[in-house]
């Protein structure tokens, strides 16, 4: 039987992007340069153009706004920003600056992510955030982005997934010391980038609060929803605990937090475990499971009591759009049963608007919209109409199992 879910009022309807993958020509970031380093073979094909959002966003913030949302979540990129140490570029701050005007004009309220995974090459450098005065840096380049955000904008995300950034850093570290990663799960994040990452995400929050107090400003965590297999309950809280509930806990006293959630790590006594044979896969090869959303709100909320919690990514890499309807469905109806169980969720932010570049690939498509990767037309697709229109009746579809 399906049943539906009003939205509370207020309630955050909107699609995500990030700069590096959908802006193309990102050239100043270390991502950039690691594309072209030839350094690992995760990278099948380097960004380009990505989807040349950096030209086409008013067309991304059209179509978006017709299908109905109602809120936009991008990001703004230090290495435009400044590409140089020290050296700001007023033209890219002025770049998105009008890209929070063009939400606003379109009724879109703006998310804006102040860092997402890429860094300017000069900060990797110089040894990241591990290296001494990051946070300093950090927050110098967030002053300088304060017009994108000192109007217009109600939330601010300071840093999207840190654990991960922090994990890449292990990753990194070890593939370029001849090492191997563990063949399922991921690596321990690096211990001094996650400290870092922190102190850098709390002066953030002083920098834009004091440059604009009506921001609410949080951060988001790729959460990690593990399924303990007989025997493996012990190795799967230590391996969510490590990789997700400190990252978690650092939000404390936060306005909001950021919960991103696509997938189950399922752990044994000895570990993560492979995707068990017959299992659905999705096409970054992750398990096909919807239930993880519910999982990451119900477990943020229990870990950070009291925080507001906004879901600033969750979807699917598919080619075929009806799962992506039957995964959101599934994921959604999770989503509206926590918040009817009192879970506070203020916001849903599918990921992605666009077909994308997934850091090495375009091959994943997680998009609501198409992008033709030649003419780089956008062809919206029936989940994105379907997701969409929820904006105008504020009612979750929801199905009972
Ligand atoms: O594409 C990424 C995004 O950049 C961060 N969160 C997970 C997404 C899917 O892998």
């Amino acid at each position: 039987m399906d049943t539906s879910f009003t939205l509370p009022g207020g309630f955050l309807w909107g699609a995500s992007t990030s700069a590096h993958q959908t802006e193309g020509g990102n050239t100043h970031s270390d991502w950039w340069a690691f594309e072209h380093s030839g350094l690992t073979d995760r990278v099948e094909e380097p960004s380009g153009v990505a989807c040349d959002s950096y030209h086409r966003w008013p067309e991304d913030m059209d179509l978006l706004a017709g299908l109905g949302f109602t809120d936009y979540r991008f990001g703004i990129e230090w290495a435009r920003i400044e590409p140089a140490p020290g050296e700001f570029d007023a033209d890219a701050v002025a770049h998105y600056r009008r890209m929070v005007e063009g939400a606003r004009a379109r009724g879109l309220r703006p998310l804006v992510t102040l860092h997402h995974f890429t860094h300017p090459l000069w900060f990797a450098e110089r040894g990241g955030w591990a290296a001494k005065g990051s946070e300093d840096l950090f927050a110098r380049y967030v002053e300088a982005a304060a017009p994108v955000f000192a109007e217009g904008v109600d939330h601010v995300c300071t840093i999207n997934e840190p654990n991960m950034v922090a994990v890449m850093v292990t990753a990194l570290t070890t593939l370029t010391g001849g090492g191997t990663l563990p063949e399922h799960g991921m690596p321990l994040p690096d211990e001094a980038t996650a400290e870092a990452l922190a102190r850098a995400h709390r002066r953030a929050v002083d920098s834009v609060k004091s440059l604009a107090p009506h921001v609410r400003t949080g951060w988001s965590v790729a959460n990690q929803p593990c399924r303990a297999e007989p025997g493996g309950e012990q190795r799967a809280a230590d391996y969510r605990r490590t990789r997700e509930d400190v990252f978690l806990e650092a939000a404390h006293g936060d306005d909001w937090i950021g919960v991103q959630a696509y997938t189950r790590t399922r752990i044994g006594p000895a570990g993560p475990l492979p995707v068990p044979d017959g299992a659905e896969r999705t096409l970054t090869g992750w398990e096909y499971a919807p239930d993880a959303l519910a999982d990451a709100v119900r477990h943020t909320a229990a870990t950070v009591p009291g925080t507001p919690i906004v879901v600033t990514e969750n979807g699917i890499a598919t080619s075929d759009d009806e799962r992506r309807v039957a995964y959101t469905t599934e994921a959604l109806t999770g989503l509206a049963r926590a918040m009817a169980d009192g879970v506070d969720v203020r916001g849903y932010f599918h990921w992605s608007a666009l077909d994308n570049y997934e850091w090495g690939s375009f091959r994943p498509t997680f998009g609501l919209i198409a992008v033709d990767r030649d003419t780089f037309v956008r062809t919206p697709k029936p989940s994105a109409a379907w997701l969409g229109a929820i904006g105008r009746t504020r009612s979750l579809p929801t199905v009972t199992p």
